[in-house]
This record gives C-alpha cells, sequence and structure tokens, in this order.
C-alpha cells in the first residue's frame, strides 16, 4: 500500500486522520501542490485528475476519493469503526459525510480558490486551469456561514456529526472547519453546541496531526 500526501492540504489530512484514529503504518510519499508536483506526468500515470489524497491499495488499484479510501481502510481494519456498524449507522456516515462536503468543503473551497491570489488561474483542482469567479467567492462565503448554521443545529441534537460516536463525518467537517482559517471564517462565538463539539475533537491525538 502507498499513501500520496500533502501536509498543506485538507483532503490528504482527513486520510492522515483515518490513519491516526486506526493506527496503522503505511509507506508514504510526500508531495507538494504549492510546487505543482501533483501536475508531474510520473503522479498523472497514478491519478490522471491530478488530485491528492491517492491510495494505492495492496492490489494497484489507486484511489483518489477520501471516502473511497476510507471505506477500503475500514474494510481491512474494522476497528476502530469510523464508517459505523450496521445498515443504519453506515447509511448515516456516509449521508452526513456528503453533506458535510457538499455544504460545507465545497463552499470553503470555492471561497478560498476564486479569491486568494495563490490560486489564481487554478479556481479548479486538476491538470485543467481555470479563472477565478470572483462573484462566486463571495457567494460562497455566504454558503459557509450558512453551513455553521446547519452544523450548529445538528450539533444542538448530536453528541457528533451522524451518529453518536466519532466518525469520517467528525474528521471531514474538523478538518474543513479548521481550512476555514484560510478564508479567516471561524466557528461564530454564538454557535455554543458547535464549539464544545471542536474543543472535543482538538482533544484526540489524531486531530494534530
Ligand atoms: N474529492 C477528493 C478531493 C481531492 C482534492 O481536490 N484534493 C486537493 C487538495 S485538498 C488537490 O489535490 N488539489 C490539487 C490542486 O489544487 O491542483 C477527495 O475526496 O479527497
Amino acid at each position: 500500500m502507498l499513501f500520496f500526501d500533502c501536509t498543506t492540504a485538507p483532503n490528504p489530512r482527513r486520510v492522515r486522520m483515518i490513519i491516526a484514529e486506526k493506527r496503522l503504518e503505511i509507506e508514504t510519499r510526500e508531495l507538494s501542490i504549492a510546487n505543482g508536483e501533483q501536475l508531474s506526468p510520473d503522479f498523472l500515470a497514478i491519478n490522471p485528475r491530478g488530485t491528492l489524497p491517492v491510495l494505492v491499495t495492496e492490489a494497484g488499484q489507486a484511489l483518489s476519493e477520501t471516502v473511497a479510501i476510507a471505506s477500503y481502510l475500514e474494510d481491512l481494519h474494522p476497528e476502530p469503526s469510523l464508517m459505523g456498524q450496521g445498515a443504519e449507522e453506515k447509511a448515516a456516515v456516509l449521508n452526513w459525510n456528503a453533506v458535510i462536503e457538499q455544504q460545507g468543503g465545497q463552499a470553503i473551497f470555492d471561497a478560498f480558490r476564486n479569491s486568494h491570489p495563490a490560486m489564481k488561474g487554478r479556481a479548479i483542482p486538476g491538470p485543467a486551469d481555470y479563472a477565478q469567479i470572483p462573484d462566486l467567492a463571495e457567494r460562497s462565503r455566504q454558503r459557509v456561514n450558512a453551513f455553521f448554521e446547519l452544523l450548529e443545529a445538528r450539533l444542538q441534537q448530536s453528541p457528533f456529526i451522524a451518529t453518536n460516536r466519532f466518525t469520517l463525518a467528525d474528521i471531514s467537517c474538523f478538518v474543513m472547519v479548521e481550512f476555514a482559517r484560510v478564508i479567516k471564517m471561524r466557528i461564530p462565538q454564538g454557535n455554543p453546541a458547535t464549539l464544545a463539539w471542536y474543543e472535543h475533537i482538538c482533544e484526540r491525538p489524531s486531530a494534530s496531526v
């Protein structure tokens, strides 16, 4: 197995947290997105989408989606479970993880990639260059505000994002919320349930990877 990582990027961080939670040791290769190493011909031969993370499985398949990597590692190493146990929990984890990615992660990434000078011409990850759309950055910031309200409503009802235990959905949410610092957005001080959840996750050893 081989894990292609980038220590500055949020999606690879989700995989690092999964690996840490499951206490696995996987051979890792670091690539620098800042230096464009994800677009080298050698890496594009492994992942033509030119994105990180990538996990090359035992059979040699290159997985480029965090959820797929999480599912693969969960099958090989079921404990501790991060993908839920039983039909209801498994469905809840996938459901909430998708909500976090689409309502939170995508809004944060769009706000960042369509406004930050370092992302000029790189508004979408991958081999093709796309121009920034400033209006999209602004609209995305509005969506991030809505995401924080969605989170607060959920965490008023549930100790963790998807179930009553820590799962992949919490990892995704924690990483996205921390990444929002790049657009200078943080959990609002008026959202006590989200702040308490955040402090609780910060106590886990995996939060520091
Ligand atoms: N859907 C993928 C997203 C992968 C992704 O977009 N990764 C970003 C880093 S967080 C990337 O590779 N960016 C490369 C670039 O900006 O060119 C996942 O679940 O991991």
